[in-house]
C-alpha cells in the first residue's frame, strides 16, 4: 500500500476495477440480448500522462489478463495511434494478428503538435496503408467512423459537407491504391523472400519449436563466420508504392 502515501493512485484496485465494470457491462449487454463486440480504443496522453489503454498492445493485455478478450475488439484511431508514436497501420496490424480489429477511427492528427487534433484524413499515403492492413485482415467486424471535426476557420455549412467529403474520397481511394499494391504482389513477394529462410531447414525447425538454444549455438558455430546481410530494400519498397499510387510503372 505503499503508494497511497507518493500520492499514486492503486494501480492494481484500479485495473480490477476497470475489469469489474467491464465484466459488468458485457453481461447486462449480454442479459439484453446483444450479441455484437464491445470496442476499446487506446489512446496515450490525454487527458493525464498515464492511460492504462495507452496503445493496441496495452489494451490486448489488459483484456486476455481478465478474460475480456472474447467480448472486446480494438477501435483503432490514427490519431491516437500518432501520440502513442505509432503509425496507424502499425496498431491496425498489432490488432489484427492478434485477433482483435474491430473498427476504425478514420482520422489524422498533427505530427508536430502531440496532442488530439482530430483532422479529417487526406493523407493518402496513410488512408493506402489502413486499407492496405483491412484488406489483409480480411475485413472488419466494425466499420470506419471518423471521429473528426473541421478546423476552427472552416466555418460554413459548405465547409461541412467539403470535409465529409474529403474523408470519404480519401479513404476511396485508399481503398483502391491498396487493392492496387496487393495486384501488384512486388509487396508480397519481397516479404515471402524475405523470411523464406524461415521454411525449411534450421529455420523451420525454430517455427515449429523444435529446436533449442544449444542447437542453434551448435548450427551457429558451425556456420562460421556469417555472409554480408541481405539488403532490405527500403528504397525499392518506397519507390514501389509511389509507382502504384502514382502511376509511373
Ligand atoms: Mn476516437
Amino acid at each position: 500500500m505503499n503508494e497511497i502515501f507518493v500520492n499514486i493512485p492503486v494501480i492494481k484496485y484500479e485495473e480490477e476495477n476497470i475489469a469489474r465494470l467491464m465484466h459488468m457491462a458485457v453481461d447486462y449487454g449480454r442479459s439484453i440480448g446483444f450479441k455484437g463486440d464491445f470496442y476499446i480504443e487506446p489512446k496515450p496522453k490525454e487527458p493525464m500522462k498515464h492511460q492504462y489503454d495507452f496503445d493496441a498492445a496495452t489494451a490486448i493485455g489488459f483484456l486476455r489478463k481478465y478474460g475480456l478478450d472474447k467480448d472486446f475488439k480494438m477501435n483503432i484511431e490514427a490519431n491516437h495511434a500518432t501520440l502513442a508514436g505509432h503509425t496507424f497501420e502499425r496498431e491496425l496490424r498489432i490488432s489484427a494478428i492478434n485477433g482483435m480489429l474491430g473498427s476504425i477511427d478514420a482520422n489524422q492528427g498533427d505530427y508536430l503538435l502531440g496532442w488530439d487534433t482530430d483532422e479529417f484524413p487526406f493523407d493518402v499515403y496513410s488512408s493506402t496503408m489502413c486499407m492496405y492492413e483491412v484488406l489483409k485482415a480480411g475485413g472488419l467486424t466494425g466499420g470506419f467512423n471518423f471521429d473528426a471535426k473541421n478546423r476552427r476557420p472552416s466555418n460554413t455549412y459548405e465547409d461541412m459537407f467539403e470535409a465529409y467529403i474529403l474523408g470519404m474520397d480519401t479513404f476511396a481511394l485508399g481503398l483502391l491504391k491498396a487493392a492496387a499494391l496487393i495486384e501488384d504482389g512486388r509487396l508480397d513477394a519481397f516479404k515471402e523472400e524475405k523470411y523464406s529462410s524461415f521454411a525449411s531447414g534450421i529455420g523451420a525447425k525454430i517455427v515449429k519449436g523444435e529446436t533449442s538454444l544449444k542447437e542453434l549455438s551448435n548450427y551457429a558455430e558451425r556456420l562460421g563466420k556469417p555472409e554480408d546481410p541481405e539488403s532490405g530494400k527500403q528504397e525499392y519498397l518506397e519507390s514501389v508504392v509511389n509507382q502504384v499510387l502514382f502511376g509511373n510503372n
